[in-house]
């Protein structure tokens, strides 16, 4: 596998945030259009895919390219697998809150599960613009800006003492044992969630605790994107040292039945993770 192509990727995606995030403006609207998992796209969905499709396909050892926005994975030639969640939280565009991109490189032809991903990663376009990279098993924070990358934290770690946590889908809609396990964190933390998951797990592995998306009455799969949200996140979270779960085992273990299929999230800090599948059980 090439340091090249990985790079490659990387500082493509770098130098693309910044001018998507320029780009958001005046595409604040929705589009006629919906996604394959048939959520209505924004109009910046759209925009931010055909961008990052048309320069990550482009890149020698690049050999797919996948995203949220797209129903079928676009064949580029011989190599590494790219799949992209373009804008996460692009429903907070609206409300003008924390989005994000996330990406993750597998050496597998897609859909594959995340113990076949090689580095990911996602930015942040919150009050500035930073990107969080694991590869090898360590992590690094970068600032983004004018298409450079400035490295401010190398080994980002998931801090030892647990301070906040944020829990997505409506109360009415948690399985009695998630409430449990729900009522017993929230004594205990800070409630931190802005309805995009980048931002909120950012929270996470800044301030340490758990960010979970879970399955729901009626919606056992939950929420997010295996390929495209929960892997990448995983691998992140992994790489920090924490943990992931889809309720049973690590998410990146999941083996990946569809290139949009959806998996219950949780991710933080070890011990709360062992406490949740416990109570799951
Ligand atoms: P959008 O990209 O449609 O805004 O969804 C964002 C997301 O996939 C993830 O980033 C959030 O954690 C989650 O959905 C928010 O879902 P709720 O709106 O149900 O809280």
């Amino acid at each position: 596998m090439s340091d090249d192509v990985l790079e490659g990727v990387v500082s493509t995606i770098a130098r693309s945030a910044t001018e998507i995030r320029q780009g958001l403006v005046g595409r604040r609207g929705k589009a006629d259009t919906e996604n394959p998992s048939g959520e209505t796209q924004a109009e910046a969905d759209v925009w931010a895919d055909d961008v990052l499709a048309e320069r990550l396909s482009a890149i020698d050892g690049v050999g797919e390219y996948a995203s949220e926005e797209r129903t079928a994975v676009l064949e580029c030639g011989e190599g590494l697998s790219v799949a992209v969640d373009p804008l996460d939280g692009s429903s907070n565009l609206e409300s003008n809150n924390a989005m994000g991109t996330v990406f993750a490189v597998y050496e597998e032809p897609l859909p594959a599960p995340g113990t076949a991903i090689v580095a990911a990663g996602y930015v942040l376009y919150g009050p500035i613009t930073t990107m969080m990279y694991a590869r090898d098993g360590r992590v690094t924070e970068y600032e983004l800006g004018g298409g450079e990358r400035t490295t401010v934290r190398e080994d980002v770690t998931l801090p030892e003492t647990p301070i906040v946590y944020g829990f997505g889908g409506r109360v009415p809609d948690w399985t009695d044992e998630f409430e449990a396990y729900a009522r017993e964190i929230e004594s205990e933390l800070k409630l931190r969630y802005g309805g995009a998951m980048i931002g909120d797990v950012n929270q996470v592995l800044t301030y340490g605790g758990v960010f979970a998306y879970p399955g729901l009455e009626g919606r056992p799969e939950g929420k997010l994107r295996l390929q495209f949200e929960g892997n990448p996140i995983g691998y992140v979270v992994e790489a920090a040292g924490g943990r992931s779960s889809d309720g049973e085992r690590s998410v990146l273990e999941v083996e990946p039945e569809g290139l949009h299929q959806r998996v219950p999230v949780h991710v933080g800090d070890g011990e709360l993770i062992d406490r949740l599948e416990d109570r799951l059980e």
